[in-house]
């Protein structure tokens, strides 16, 4: 699916701003529009806006309506209801008429509206959204609270997993228009580099009927034609002295892709974005642009006050200043795919993502043929949506499942195929939090693993945690064979808690364990990359293990750093193999 462009033959507005709502009750038809219970903020989370505990933790149906106008000159053209995500479930209604419905939360939609959107008078969107969480839903939830070792029970709402289940419009919802009679449906580029030339394979796909393509680099000024077929062409450029993309040398190209009709009229034009960049694992080492990268950086939340996970520009520019500052060179979109806009700001910015499928904590006493299903479609979506980011340098299929269970070994396998299957230029993984006993790593590139030595066993003893790491890595090394990525490892602290001798929940416990720990892993060699859970504090469902939520933040909620943070902006200056 594109993102919305104003070009020759596309243009688009929001629909952001103050929406209305009304919690779902049994018998009211809401599909028409609907008596208001609260005025509520799109893009954003509605949990958090309100003072009445039901709606924090409302898991069930809940309505949008917006009411819009549409000027004449949309006349003729093609219209398209956009949506950035919205979180769990949605089923949009134009003017009363069903368009369609989407399941899980983080990816994008849309509907053709050309025939049932009104021109010049008020139209109305009624959006059913429901948080409804379940065996069969990516993520799972509402399992009686049962939980696995290592996994999380026993919380409010009910999740196994350990972030607020926000729900909501969280991102842009846009009207969109497109080329008329021919138009552009999905665009994916490859890139590989021979000496210093930049090799680009393009391939676009389109609806209607178009006699040719044409393929504008902007920033070379070449320009080509290539044939079209049944509805697909295919083109391969090249960049002389090409500069690649690399991390903090965000060099972008743009190519401005034309439809043409025989006499050579324009029937659409999209321009796609990207970087010219290689990656891919050899041995013990990550290569990007053929040089080993080592990953420093963090885990991640979509998450801040009030807004919930709601898309904020503001916030994220200052995560990204943050990272910037702190030396990161990478984040993991933990524990789901992050908004389209903050893949752009990393891509402009330099910044390497492993993108993460919203698949956290699965559990296999529980799944059906139906979850593999939707998680097939959130993977498919997910790689569909970001494969043309040179940012993304790898994709994560999955967060701590009980994949130590025999059932885990055909699933993964089919999403390791799905993931191969959509895109063959980047290495792939999955996320254990199974040590040695997970049985799925096969399948996978790189071994993700999440250890917490130090905090949820031998707490508060960092040397024992620093010798328990060095054991299990490298007995996963010597099992699996294949280098090791430490997607998390961390210590709740309290911003402001302090001690001497350290203990957990202070400052100086999360300095000392976790420097501790870092110098583990740069002693071992089949260690590519050190991602510290979390970049900022976050919040939770409620439990009693969480105050005021997860704590794990080397920078606070609010996003001022914590002590640690000082510590790893030295230690991070330097890059492991510089
Ligand atoms: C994990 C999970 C993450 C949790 C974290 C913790 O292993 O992947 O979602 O927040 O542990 O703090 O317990």
């Amino acid at each position: 699916m594109l993102y919305p462009q104003r070009t020759l033959t596309r243009s688009h507005f929001d629909l952001t701003g103050i929406w209305d709502l009304a919690r779902e009750r049994e018998g009211v038809d809401y599909t028409a529009g609907f008596t208001p219970e609260k005025q509520v903020a799109v893009p954003g989370s509605f949990n958090d806006l309100y003072v009445e505990e039901e709606f924090r933790t409302w898991m069930k149906g809940i309505w949008y309506s917006y009411r819009f106008s549409i000027p004449a000159f949309f006349k003729g053209e093609r219209v398209v209801l956009r949506f950035g995500a919205v979180s769990y479930r949605a089923a949009v209604y134009l003017n009363g008429k069903l368009l369609g419905s989407h399941e899980t939360g983080y990816t994008p939609f849309e509907f053709d509206v050309t025939d049932s959107i009104q021109l010049g008078v008020d139209n109305l969107v009624c959006v059913r959204v429901d948080t409804i969480l379940s065996a069969e839903t990516v993520p799972m939830g509402n399992l009686s609270n049962k939980a696995e070792p290592g996994q999380i029970g026993g919380q409010y709402p009910d999740t196994p997993f350990d972030f607020f289940p926000y729900g909501g419009l969280h991102r842009p919802v846009s009207v969109c228009t497109t080329g008329r009679t021919a138009w552009l449906d999905n665009v994916s580029v490859t890139t590989t580099v021979d000496g210093t030339t930049g090799v680009v394979g393009l391939t676009g796909k389109f609806n209607g009927r178009a006699a040719q393509a044409e393929l504008h680099l902007i920033e070379t000024g070449a320009t080509s034609h290539v044939a079209v077929a049944d509805g697909v062409f295919n083109a391969a450029l090249s960049i002389a002295q090409v500069k690649l993309w690399d991390v903090y040398q965000p060099n972008l190209y743009n190519v401005r892709i034309r439809l043409l009709d025989a006499a050579g009229g324009v029937l659409d034009e999209y321009v796609q974005r990207f970087g010219v960049r290689t990656v891919e694992v050899t041995g013990n080492r990550l290569l990007l642009n053929g040089r080993p990268v080592y990953l420093q950086g963090f885990g991640r939340h979509e998450d801040f006050p009030i807004i919930g996970k709601g898309l904020n520009h503001s916030v994220n520019i200052r995560d990204h200043e943050l990272l910037k500052w702190i030396g990161a060179n990478s984040y993991r979109t933990t524990h789901y795919p992050y908004s389209e806009e903050l893949i752009r700001l990393a891509e402009e910015q330099g910044i390497l993502l492993v993108g993460e499928a919203p698949a956290v904590s699965i559990n296999f006493d529980y799944v059906t043929p139906r979850t593999l299903e939707t998680h097939l479609q959130a993977l498919t979506e997910l790689i569909e949506r970001d494969r043309n980011s040179p940012a993304v340098i790898m994709w994560s299929v999955a967060n701590e499942a009980t994949s130590d269970r025999e059932q885990a070994r055909p699933y993964f396998k089919a999403l390791a195929e799905r993931a191969r299957a959509l895109d063959s230029t980047r290495p792939i993984t999955m996320v254990t939090c199974k040590g040695t006993e997970d049985k799925v790593m096969e399948y996978f590139d790189v071994v993700s693993v999440n250890l917490y030595p130090g905090w949820y066993h031998l707490p508060g003893q960092v040397a024992g945690a620093q010798e328990d790491l060095r054991i299990i890595l490298n007995a996963m090394h010597d099992k699996f064979k294949k280098p090791v990525f430490i997607a998390e490892f961390g210590a709740d602290t309290i911003a402001g808690q302090h001690s001497l001798p350290a203990e957990q929940w202070s400052e100086e416990y999360q300095t000392d364990l976790l420097m501790g720990l870092i110098e583990v892993m740069r002693g071992c060699d089949f260690v590519i990359g050190e991602h510290i859970w979390n970049f900022a504090d976050f919040r939770t469902a409620q439990n009693f293990y969480r105050v005021g939520g997860n704590r794990k933040g080397v920078f606070t909620r609010e996003r001022q750093p914590k002590m640690i943070a000082r510590f790893l902006k030295q230690k991070w200056a330097v890059g492991r193999y510089a």
